[in-house]
Parts: C-alpha cells; sequence; structure tokens
C-alpha cells in the first residue's frame, strides 16, 4: 500500500532515575493529541515514547536506594506506563533501553559507523557532570561547575570510543540550511545553526568507569555512551535492523520528535550526525517546547513544588488537564503552571463556553421538539454563514496541527464555541417558539445547532477524548464511528434522531 498516510512521532524516553511530573506529561500528551488528530485524519500513526534506563546517573540512583539498575528499573517504569494511561495516551509503542530489540539495534548502528571509519579508540580527558550525563571541557565550565545544572563536575580521564563528528560538521549545517523546518521553533534553529558554526569535535561515546550500560562490540570493558545509546530508540522500537515487522521501512524517516528543549542539541547536532555516519536518512523534524515553571518558580525537588499529575488528574479530570496544558501556553515558549489559571480555564471555557453549549442545545431540543431532530429546511443567511465560519475554520485547525500550534488549534475551535453561542443569541430560538408559524423556522436553527455541537465534539476529541466521546453518545452517535476524515462535512446528523437533555460536562469548580 504505497499510497497510505503515514506518521511517526517519538517523545524523548524519560530517565527511570526521576518519577513523572507535569513536564513529562506535557511532551507527551503534546505527541498524543498529535497523534489521535492524525489517525483521525486516515493516517497510519507509529508514536512512540519509553524510558532511558541506562547509564551512570540511574545507577548511582540504583545503588543509593540498594537495588540493582534493573530493579529500580523496573519499578519506575511502571509509574511511567501507568500515567501514560490515566492520561489517555493512545501511544503504539513503549521502548524500553533494557529491552533486547534495543540493544541488539545500538550494538548495530555502532557497528556500522565503526565499519565506516568514523570511530575511533582514543584517551579522554574532561570535566564530566554526572547529573546531565555530559563532558564539558575546562573553558565550558561556570566557576567549575556544570553550566547546564551548576552542580560540581568531576575530572575524568579514560580510554574512550570517539565518534568522528567534527567529520559532519559541513555536511549539518548544508542540512539545517537547506531544511528550514528541520528545527523548530526559528529561535531554537538559529541557537542551533551558531552552535554548530562555532566547531564541533569528536565525541566520546563510551565509558569503562561503569558498567550500567550496552558494551561495545568487541571490546566489553566499555559501555556505550547514554545518550548514543538513548537517542537509537527512535529506530530500535521500529525494528532496525532486520526489520522483521517491516515497521523500519515503512515509518522512517521519522516526521517528528518532539522534545524539550534542554535536550535540543542531543537532537539536532548528536541524532543527524550518527544518523549521517551511519548513512540512516534523517528525521524530517524537531520541534523543542518550552519549559514549565510552577506558580512563578523552577519545579524541584528542593523547593518541593514538582506537581505530581496524578494528583491534578484526580481533582479535576483528565481531560481539563489535557486541555489546559496544551491551551494555556503556545507550544514552543516557556510557560508558567498556576492552580488558579487552571481553574479559571476549567471555569470560562470548559464550563460555561462549551459546557453551557452543550446543554443549552440539548435543552432546547428537548423542549420544543421533545428531542426530535427535524430536517433543516427553511434556511436563512445566518446558517449559510454559521455553516461557511465551521467549514473554513476545519481547514485552519488542520494547518495549525500540522505546525504544531496546539494553543492556536484550541482557539479556532473555540472561536467556532463562540460562533456557535452567537448563532443562539442571533437566532433567539425561544421568540421562535412562541410563534406557531415558525415552527419550521426553529427545527432548521435546532439542528445547525446541534451539527455545530457534533463538530466541535469531533474537532475537540483529540484534545479531550472523553468528552468528545460524551458528545458523539449524546447526539446518538458511535463515538468509535467519528473520524474527521469523513465526518468533517457540515449536515452528517440524521433528521429523525432522537437526543436528550444532556448532564453538564464540565462542574464549575469553586477556587479555593
Ligand atoms: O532528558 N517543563 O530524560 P528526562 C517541560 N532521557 N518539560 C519538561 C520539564 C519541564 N519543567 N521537565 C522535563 C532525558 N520535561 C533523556 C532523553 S531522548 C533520546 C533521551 C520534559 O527524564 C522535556 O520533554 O530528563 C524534557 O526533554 C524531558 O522531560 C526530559 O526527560
Amino acid at each position: 500500500m504505497s499510497d497510505e498516510k503515514r506518521f511517526y512521532l517519538t517523545t524523548p524516553i524519560y530517565y527511570v532515575n526521576d518519577v513523572p511530573h507535569i513536564g513529562h506529561a506535557y511532551t507527551t500528551l503534546a505527541c498524543d493529541v498529535m497523534a489521535r488528530y492524525k489517525r483521525a485524519r486516515g493516517y497510519q500513526v507509529y508514536f512512540l515514547t519509553g524510558t532511558d534506563e541506562h547509564g551512570q546517573k540511574v545507577e548511582k540512583a540504583a545503588h543509593a536506594k540498594g537495588e540493582t539498575p534493573l530493579e529500580l528499573a523496573d519499578r519506575v517504569v511502571k509509574r511511567f506506563q501507568s500515567l501514560w494511561e490515566k492520561l489517555n495516551i493512545s501511544n503504539t509503542d513503549f521502548i524500553r533501553t533494557s529491552q533486547e530489540r534495543h540493544k541488539l539495534a545500538v550494538q548495530e548502528i555502532f557497528r556500522i559507523i565503526e565499519a565506516r571509519g568514523d570511530i575511533y579508540l582514543g584517551e579522554y580527558e574532561d570535566w564530566y557532570c554526572t547529573p546531565c550525563e555530559t563532558f564539558w571541557t575546562e573553558t565550558n565550565l561556570l566557576d567549575g561547575n556544570c553550566p547546564d545544572c551548576g552542580r560540581p563536575t568531576d575530572k575524568l580521564k579514560e580510554e574512550s570510543y570517539f565518534f568522528r563528528m567534527s567529520k559532519y560538521q559541513e555536511q549539518l549545517l548544508a542540512h539545517i540550511e537547506a531544511n528550514p523546518d528541520f528545527i523548530q521553533p526559528k529561535s531554537r534553529r538559529n541557537e542551533i545553526l551558531s552552535f554548530v558554526r562555532e566547531g564541533l569535535r569528536d565525541l566520546s561515546i563510551s565509558r569503562t568507569t561503569f558498567s550500567w550500560g550496552i558494551p561495545v562490540p568487541g571490546n566489553d570493558k566499555h559501555v556505550i555512551y547514554v545518550w548514543f545509546d538513548a537517542l537509537t530508540n527512535y529506530i530500535s522500537a521500529l525494528g532496525f535492523p532486520h526489520d522483521n515487522d517491516g515497521n523500519f521501512a515503512r515509518f522512517w524517516p521519522c516526521d517528528v520528535h518532539v522534545i524539550g528543549k534542554d535536550i535540543l542539541r542531543f537532537h539536532t547536532v548528536y541524532w543527524p550526525t550518527f544518523l549521517m555516519a551511519a548513512g540512516i536518512p534523517l528525521p524530517d523534524k524537531v520541534f523543542a517546547h518550552g519549559w514549565w515553571t510552577v506558580e512563578g518558580q523552577k519545579m524541584s525537588k528542593s523547593l518541593a513544588n514538582v506537581v505530581e499529575p496524578n494528583m491534578l488528574i484526580d481533582k479535576y479530570g483528565v481531560d481539563a488537564i489535557r486541555y489546559f496544558l496544551l491551551r494555556e501556553v503556545p507550544f514552543g515558549l516557556d510557560g508558567d503552571f498556576s492552580h488558579s489559571a487552571l481553574v479559571h480555564r476549567i471555569n470560562s471555557d470548559l464550563a460555561n463556553d462549551l459546557g453551557n453549549l452543550v446543554s443549552r442545545s440539548t435543552a432546547m431540543l428537548s423542549k420544543y421538539f421533545q428531542g426530535e431532530l427535524t430536517t433543516a429546511c427553511k434556511k436563512e443567511t445566518i446558517d449559510q454563514d454559521l455553516q461557511d465560519k465551521f467549514m473554513q475554520q476545519v481547514g485552519v485547525i488542520d494547518e495549525q496541527m500540522d505546525a504544531l500550534a496546539f494553543n492556536k488549534a484550541l482557539q479556532s475551535i473555540w472561536e467556532l464555541v463562540s460562533a456557535a453561542n452567537k448563532y443562539i443569541d442571533d437566532s433567539a430560538p425561544w421568540a421562535l417558539a412562541k410563534d406557531e408559524d415558525q415552527g419550521e423556522r426553529l427545527g432548521t436553527v435546532m439542528y445547525n445547532l446541534l451539527e455545530a455541537v457534533r463538530l466541535i465534539g469531533l474537532l475537540i476529541t483529540p484534545f479531550m477524548p472523553e468528552t468528545g466521546a460524551s458528545i458523539s453518545r449524546i447526539l446518538g452517535l458511535d463515538p468509535d464511528s467519528q473520524q474527521l476524515v469523513e465526518h468533517d462535512r457540515w449536515g452528517l446528523l440524521q433528521p429523525g434522531t432522537t437526543i436528550e437533555k444532556a448532564a453538564p460536562l464540565f462542574p464549575r469548580i469553586e477556587p479555593e
């Protein structure tokens, strides 16, 4: 099936030395919305997430707890998986770097690059930041500490395999220049361009000082550097190198790696040069989103302000959290999480605008027609205007989704919610109901209104799957059969359908 529409997207794989927080949930959620949207548009989607389990940081954390690294990983991985379930994440696959399929792929890509002459054995001496799993040169350090996290670094001298990254500087620059969408948003692209222009050094890609990792093929004194290992997850999950199920051939190159801004360099310098050296095509796009602060402060264990997603979901409901995280901040910029902003969004956008639209519309249909839809046979200009607005906006939203502009897409959907609410005010069904001659007109208004509700339900489904399904059920439709690709046209509700008055979708929350 060569004309099949395919889409492959990935989250970073999360370290298992930390339990999941709102930042991890954000990246995974954004990918989920995109995956659901693309599926609804008729794409075959491969949506990958997983855990990064090797490296010194995980080894140290495990020893501190009296566990083996794998015991620690087995325990923490469950926390990630249960959170993804609770958050309604629809991933296709979950890769763990401790899996055999992954080990095989990492060793193979190492072997390929070595055979092509771009890996050599040398000696390494530099400053290492264990929490960041990153080497720094003397000049990089800030007062002797890691320039990223500010923590102390250790001087390490060891025999190491090196990747000839310097050789790929020009090729990488040419690629970034020729593909303006490769790194997004644009500000991030500029940051990487200037970094690469300053020059690339060869990269140490093995360690001998600890053992929790994948052995270098043919020299198991060395384990492979955790970032070389971790980045390879994006192809190991697809079945590289043997590709028994054909997923690598079907889905690679990846459409988008979604990551946080903190790990941009690994994804736009290291990963592409590894791939170039191995002769594997590069991903189409790397999109780096911003970071969340909490009530104006950096999230940190020491401040005890780490936002725990399970608690939020229990308190406010999964769709409210999904909505808030993607609506509040433009994807790509930093944002601040606060309970008051969350409560405000729930009350104004969800309970008031959307919730009221659905309850008013179904309540009026129930009151005026005992819930039975009639045909829309008495059309006026405002009906056509409403329909045109909806049809036009469906295209706009599609472009916004393609650009991962989730907050804009939600704004566009809410313009439709407002347009439908305004349609009620302008057509004044309560006045029509008083006039016996206006029965057909009233039926037409009701039909259009519920059709607007149907389309809004369809458009919000990737963001709020439970609410979208509730709206389908309210309208007497089977949620599983409702897909944008077939149902994004106006006028698909069947006259004669009976629709009951809906219970409120979102209860109002009293600010604390
Ligand atoms: O970096 N705001 O894993 P990690 C927004 N294992 N997003 C945040 C965030 C915040 N405050 N804090 C974390 C790693 N994130 C590597 C990745 S990929 C081959 C290997 C998100 O557990 C953000 O997406 O430290 C960031 O990139 C990711 O969590 C890092 O997770």
